[in-house]
């Protein structure tokens, strides 16, 4: 196996993804874990957890004054989720591709909310928006020793030399 940490800099890039509740009770964990694998991106981080207010506080700063955030909180506290973090090239902005629209009824058909999802209140996945904010909303959901530091033996064939 190679060395960890050999991989460049840009192949380190990681994003947050929630597999929100609705898709955990629609067993769609499966398929939405699958579309991350497939592209090629390296799992580092997944857990299955009940979220409480506190931490979809922080997780929603943004959010806190609009008039959805009650719903909101009541949709992301129902049930268990699955945090989990992505690693690889791009990841942060492709994996905002992959997702798709924030209002399910838009989003284009290939998308993970365009496959799966009917309205923006019930949108089964989360993914970081930025670089900025990916560091952040990890250090929300994870401890730093629950990210698995390793290196991926398909590299070549993922990436090219
Ligand atoms: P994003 O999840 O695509 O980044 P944001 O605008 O950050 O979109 O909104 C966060 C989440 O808040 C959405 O994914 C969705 O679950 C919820 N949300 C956004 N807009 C609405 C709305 O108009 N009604 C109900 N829920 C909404």
């Amino acid at each position: 196996p190679r060395r960890y940490g050999s991989a460049p800099p840009e192949l380190r890039e990681q994003t947050l993804v929630l597999v929100k509740p609705d898709a955990v009770q629609r067993r769609l964990v499966g398929d939405v874990i699958r579309r991350f694998e497939r592209r090629g991106f390296k799992l580092v981080a997944m857990k299955l957890l009940q979220a409480d207010r506190g931490l979809l506080d922080k997780h929603y700063q943004q959010l806190r004054q609009k008039p959805f955030y009650p719903a909101l909180l009541s949709y992301m506290t129902s049930g268990p989720l699955v945090a989990m973090v992505w690693e690889g090239y791009n990841v942060v902005r492709s994996s905002r591709a992959m997702v798709g629209d924030t209002n399910s009824a838009q989003a284009a058909a290939g998308t993970i909310r365009g496959d799966f999802s009917m309205h923006v209140s019930r949108n089964v996945v989360h993914a970081s928006d930025s670089v900025e904010t990916a560091l952040q909303e990890i250090g929300f959901w994870f401890q730093r020793d629950e990210l698995v530091a390793w290196e991926s033996s398909d590299r070549d064939y993922t990436y090219g030399p």
